[in-house]
């Protein structure tokens, strides 16, 4: 591999040391995806979500392949709800709140099976996984000492929800100096506009929170 390959992404291309750059996939769990998980109970047809298996699993194949870290986040809250805000426990009127028993356990909660990554993408050994108990994967977690650690630079970043835990971790990842590369149908809303504009936010002005690209392209300049 070129270490200095070219996505042909907007606002413009970008070109990436791949041994620099992770692969970072946001909470694909199954109480996002599936139903009687923590989307469902918010009122959301989780069926949204599932175009953008695919497109991760050919980027995670080929990260593999590479050598590239890979790293994937997983919303949720310790058993105790000790590090879940009041403020985020009591919002809206959801038909089950997090920490309630559900179809896949307690909802939203570390260890019960909707908590766990969905088997297509399942992390395998040597994969970093982060527990983050809000939308963006740097706050309250250690997600910053691992990439300094591997001395990463750059983000291939998918996942769900786009607008939510998708640009939350890119905000903060476009604060702390990374480039992020957001793969287009790697990530999903629960509502189509939001993908879109979700996406929008993050290349319009330049790029500024960072750069979009589908998986074709990102694919192309990783093999
Ligand atoms: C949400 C997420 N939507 N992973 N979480 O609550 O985007």
């Amino acid at each position: 591999n070129s270490p200095a390959a070219e996505i042909r992404a907007e606002p413009e291309p970008i070109a990436l040391d791949w041994s620099a750059t992770a692969l970072v996939i946001i909470d694909m769990q199954r109480d996002f995806m599936e139903p009687g998980g923590f989307g469902e109970t918010l009122g959301n047809d989780v069926s949204q979500l599932a175009r953008a298996v695919e497109p991760i699993a050919k980027v995670l194949a080929t990260a593999r392949r590479m050598g590239m870290l890979v790293v994937h986040t997983r919303e949720g809250h310790e058993p105790d709800l000790s590090d879940a805000p009041p403020a985020k426990v009591e919002r809206g009127a959801p038909s089950l709140r997090i920490g309630d028993p559900g179809p896949m356990g307690r909802i939203l909660i570390r260890g019960e099976p909707g908590h766990d990554i969905i088997p297509a993408l399942y992390p395998i050994d040597g994969e970093v996984v982060i527990d983050k108990p809000g939308k963006g994967a740097f706050y309250a977690t250690e997600l910053g000492d691992v990439l300094k650690t591997h001395g990463i630079e750059n983000l291939l970043v998918c996942g769900v929800t786009t607008e939510v835990c998708v640009n939350t971790t890119v905000r903060e990842a476009n604060d702390r100096g990374y480039r992020c590369v957001v793969i287009s149908d790697g990530c999903a809303s629960y509502f189509p506009e939001f993908h879109e504009m979700g996406l929008r936010m993050i290349k319009a002005q330049g790029g500024i929170f960072g750069w979009v690209a589908p998986s074709a392209a990102v694919l192309e300049a990783m093999s």
